[in-house]
């Protein structure tokens, strides 16, 4: 039987499809709740984790947990419970006990020091910054032709208020020793086998010492949830997630470069203008992978839901870039033919999501493709092209979605 044919059958497959796309529960496999995303082997089971509601999982040794796109409605700040979970090694701190938890600092210095977490809170001014956690393979997922690595919607990311101290603060304890390069971060989470390296990420000196880079451990008013890095995270405000080192221990001034595998080997881009080289080549030479790319998105109504035919509605969303801010949010209902400009909402920082809305939209029966396309005050604007690179980083293209107004 065709499953159109039918008035009640249809509604039903539409309901269903709505469901898949806004990552809601499409199925059931041995007992647990599954979502699917739009591309292949895009099936997740929804599982919860300590601290978390249940999150999409990617694997689960280590946790790489996704943050159901759905979420996203709730507000411009990301839930500590919903928020995205990434792991390179399995071998996570089983427990770690607040008032024990120290972090080091050493290398290049006139003297190493050592801090508690009370006296981190203590002894430094406190500082806050509203600041997006992305992950570099955001929407990896969604690149063509495919390429490897952890398949992700565009749910590996989120918005944070983080509170800490200044990581400038904290070297000019130690006195950073002139000749200088570099300084390193280091975690608590181990490799479970010694072929793989530990998860060492390291930035310029003058990157450490520019007064942005905070030593965190609250996370939107609350210690950081232990998968988010309890009980100390570096956060790295407009850059990659990459950077953002969670369990924080060990800082170390460099005076050599760094050439940790991954610095030196992982985490790179191809060293051009824009980061992208045609699909399928590789990159004659590469570099780290830095500051994020605009990204924006409509969150009032999800890809495959439906809309109500023939009254005005409001589109909402948010954008965000690498920490210039946002300069103009334009949406477009008929799949990029004509565009309207959003009304922006509160400036929570340049570091922040931006929410926008756009009011009086009318949608005759049938199906629309919307899109939305951000600007930014560095003049940085969405292509309506993807491109692509061999990692699938840098997601930066006019999100388009599919909805049916009835
Ligand atoms: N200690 C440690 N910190 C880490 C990682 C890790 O594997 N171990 N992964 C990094 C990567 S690639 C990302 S995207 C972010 C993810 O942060 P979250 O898990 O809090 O969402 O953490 C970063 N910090
Ligand atoms: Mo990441």
């Amino acid at each position: 039987m065709n499953p159109l044919s039918s008035s009640q059958t249809r509604r039903d497959w539409l309901r269903s499809q709505a469901l898949l796309a806004a990552g809601a529960v499409a199925s059931k496999t041995l007992g647990e709740d599954m979502v699917k995303l739009p591309f292949e082997n895009g099936d997740r089971p929804l599982r919860k984790y300590p601290g978390k509601r249940p999150l999409m999982v990617l694997t689960s040794r280590p946790p790489q947990l996704e943050t159901p796109f759905a979420v996203f409605k709730e507000g411009v700040m990301t839930p500590n419970d919903a928020f995205f979970v990434r792991y390179h090694l399995a071998a996570l701190p089983a427990e770690i006990d607040p008032d024990t938890h120290t972090l080091s600092i050493g290398g290049h210095v006139d003297k190493a020091v050592t801090f508690t977490l009370a006296e981190l809170k203590k002894d430094f001014e406190q500082v806050e910054v509203n600041a997006v956690l992305q992950c570099s393979g955001n929407g990896r997922g969604f690149q063509v032709p495919r390429v490897p690595g952890g398949q992700s919607g565009n749910g590996a990311m989120g918005n944070a208020k983080w509170k800490g101290v200044r990581l400038k603060d904290l070297l000019a304890k130690a006195g950073v020793k002139a000749g200088a390069l570099q300084v390193s971060f280091d975690g608590l989470d181990k490799p479970v086998i010694e072929k793989t390296p530990d998860f060492v990420k390291a930035i310029p000196l003058d990157h450490a010492m520019d007064g942005e880079v905070l030593v965190a451990y609250e996370m939107n008013g609350e210690p950081l949830p232990y998968l988010n890095g309890f009980p100390l995270r570096l956060v790295v405000p407009g850059y990659y997630g990459t950077y953002w080192i969670k369990h924080l221990s060990k800082i170390e001034v460099l005076k050599e470069p760094f050439t940790g595998f991954w610095n030196a080997t992982a985490y790179r881009i191809p060293d051009n203008d824009c980061g992208f080289i045609e699909p399928g080549t590789t990159a004659v030479k590469t570099t780290e992978i830095k500051r994020m790319k605009v990204r924006s998105f409509i969150t009032s109504v999800l890809d495959g839901e439906q809309v109500k035919a023939g009254s005005a509605i409001t589109l909402k969303g948010f954008a965000f870039d690498g920490g210039t801010g946002i300069k103009q949010v334009q949406v477009s209902t008929d799949g990029g033919k004509n565009w309207a400009n959003a009304t922006l909402g509160q400036d929570l920082g340049k570091y922040s999501f931006r929410e926008w809305e756009l009011s009086g939209v009318t949608l005759a029966a049938g199906q629309h493709e919307l899109k939305v396309r951000a600007t930014t005050n560095g003049g940085e604007v969405q292509p309506l092209e993807a491109q692509w690179n061999p990692n699938g980083y840098l997601r930066t293209v006019v999100e388009t979605i599919r909805v049916t107004a009835a």
